[in-house]
């Protein structure tokens, strides 16, 4: 299986000399970096072992002020290389670059104890004693890029500790975090990066995200030589034709489309090098990407990153915390979490037990990122997942809702949720209309008889005069059983009274063709708005149509 293996340790301390001594390449390209002998950005060589296989080794800037390179470098390695000048001893990045790899989750890895051409036996010794303090489980081997000294014996002891790195998650789908873009004359614009999971081929059809670009490959190289297809851990190099080369750069990553989550905010377990307060504003990185980050504390393990730029991770990704130095790390436990402050449900999350956070109704969708597969113990309806005891409790709140509305009619809007149109048919109960039911409930007065017989006296004195009435769910029960009729603005009429003076209007109508307001008004002897508000409702009811200032009985009312 192909690894990389990435360089660490202060400034100066000779990571770029050892990778040449190493290699044979010189990965400090850059013209500054030649005339100033400091590394600045990433350098990348490929590393024979001694059995023919082959690591790709990423070289990284030691200075204090490049640290945030460090880390793009380091993610997504197998092993470290770390370098201490055995004239020097350990030096703050030497601590530094140890913390950052602990909290990638790179525990495997050499110390390279180099410049011993420069010490005598004792001074190397010392050193070797320090080295080994600090990394207790990494073996440490003398050499010297100068002379060539313990070379083999470094080749050899990577090789071994090569053999006991497993690439963990290497067939999720692909995924590749940009490390350089430039453009190459008749290729168009070219990324690198590692490969962290799956392949890539030419032809493939991938995104770059954040910036959401559809991406089609045409060839790949793996240390500037052509292959068919890349595999997880191996240096890669994406020829990307459509792209522009300032559209993409370090922090873009390369992925297989949706099948990773870009967001704002990332749910973590912490890691705390120094204790991070809620509310500290951060620099997080994630893959090769960093962005300024506001830490919400959810109680004593867990936060939520609430970044200024998306990012794209996965769940159980390692996340680097600094500020002006290295304040912590994370694992990412929900890679696109609600906006909240549950502990609770990072802590479930954390556990596996993504089923015991679901509630009310989320999509089902959502939780792609944070579970594997089937959810066990969760009810779906269309694209939703709930939990029976909240459909219960649902269902109870809502019976609740029932009995506390007016008997006259004991219904209750419909719930207006984007899920209700799918949850509806679970609940048991009734739809009618825009209305919901308890099952065959109907409406009563329920003690509203004597406010009914008050009404209708009064409708029965106004006669054919209409009246105002305040209760309009009374005047909807009565209209239904016949007793009056609404009109418009909240009048209504006594049944008899609507009915004289329909016959009113049907007589004058079949025998002088039409009747106007006012003739209306004159033959039911009663009041000008009175008149027009029984018009508008034999409009409404289908039995007249107006013609100008006049109505007409519409065809069906003609013969009848
Ligand atoms: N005597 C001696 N000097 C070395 C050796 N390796 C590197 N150096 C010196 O240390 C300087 C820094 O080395 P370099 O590899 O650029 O350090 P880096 O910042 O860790 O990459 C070089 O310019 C050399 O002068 C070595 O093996 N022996
Ligand atoms: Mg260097």
């Amino acid at each position: 299986m192909p690894l990389t293996v990435g360089t660490a340790g202060h400034i100066d301390h000779g990571k770029t000399w050892l990778v040449r001594a190493l290699t044979g390449k010189d990965t400090d390209r850059l013209p500054e970096e030649q005339r100033r002998g400091i590394s600045i950005d990433l350098g990348y060589a490929p590393l024979e072992l001694p059995d023919g296989r082959q690591l790709s080794v990423v070289d990284v800037p030691g200075h204090e002020r490049f640290v945030r390179t460090m880390v793009a470098g380091a993610t997504g390695i197998d092993l470290f290389l770390l370098v201490v000048d055995a004239v020097e001893g350990a030096r703050p990045q030497t601590h530094e670059h140890l913390a950052i790899l602990r909290l990638l989750g790179i525990e495997r890895g050499v110390i390279a104890l180099t410049k011993v051409d420069a010490v005598d036996a004792e001074t190397a010794a010392l050193a070797e004693e320090e080295a080994r303090e600090r990394a207790p489980h990494a073996e440490v081997v003398r050499v010297s890029a100068k002379t060539g000294e313990g070379l083999d014996e470094l080749r050899a002891a990577l090789a071994r500790v090569a053999d006991t790195v497993e690439r963990a998650g290497a067939d999720r789908p692909t995924r590749l975090h940009v490390d350089r873009a430039f453009s190459v004359a008749g290729f168009g614009t070219v990324v690198t990066g590692t490969l962290w999971s799956g392949s890539i081929g030419s032809g493939d059809e991938l995104r770059l995200e954040p910036s959401g670009r559809d991406v089609r490959v045409r060839s790949v190289q793996v240390h500037d030589r052509d292959v068919g297809r890349a595999e997880p851990g191996q240096r890669v190099a994406v020829s990307l034709p459509g792209v522009e080369r300032r559209d993409v750069g370090r922090g873009e990553a390369l992925v297989a489309p949706d099948a990773y989550a870009v967001s704002y905010r990332l749910d973590v377990v912490l890691d705390e090098i120094e204790p991070i307060d809620d509310g500290a504003r951060v620099l997080v990185h994630v893959g090769t990407a960093h962005a300024p980050a506001r830490v919400v504390r959810l109680g004593e393990r867990f936060a939520q990153l609430r970044l200024a730029q998306q990012v794209v991770t996965a769940r159980g990704d390692r996340v680097i915390l600094r500020a002006e130095t290295t304040l912590g790390g994370g694992i990412v436990v929900d890679p696109m979490p609600p906006r909240h402050r549950d502990e609770s449900r990072v802590a479930r999350l954390e556990n596996g037990d993504v089923a015991a956070t679901i509630a009310a109704p989320i999509r089902a969708d959502s939780l792609r990122f944070v579970s594997d597969g089937e959810l066990a113990g969760v009810e779906s309806a269309g694209p939703w997942v709930f939990s029976s005891t909240w459909l219960a409790s649902y269902a109870d709140e809502l019976r609740t809702r029932m009995d506390a509305a007016d008997p006259i009619d004991p219904g209750i809007p419909l719930p207006s949720e984007p899920w209700a149109a799918d949850l509806l048919p679970l609940l048991p109960f009734e739809r009618r209309g825009a209305k919901l039911y308890r099952p065959g409930a109907v409406a009563t007065l329920a003690g509203r008889d004597e406010d009914a017989a008050a009404l209708e006296a009064r409708l029965a004195e106004a006669g054919v005069r209409t009246t105002k009435v305040e209760d309009d769910e009374l005047a909807r029960f009565l209209e239904a059983s016949g007793r009056l009729v609404r009109l418009g603005d909240g009048y209504a009429i006594a049944a008899e009274a609507f009915e004289v003076a329909r016959d009113v209007l049907l007589s004058e109508c079949r025998a002088t063709g039409e009747i106007s307001l006012g003739r209306f008004r004159d033959l039911v002897g009663t009041g000008r708005r009175d008149a027009q508000l029984l018009l508008e409702r034999f409009d409404a009811d289908g039995l007249t149509r107006r013609v100008g200032e006049r109505r007409v009985l519409r065809r069906a009312a003609l013969s009848g």
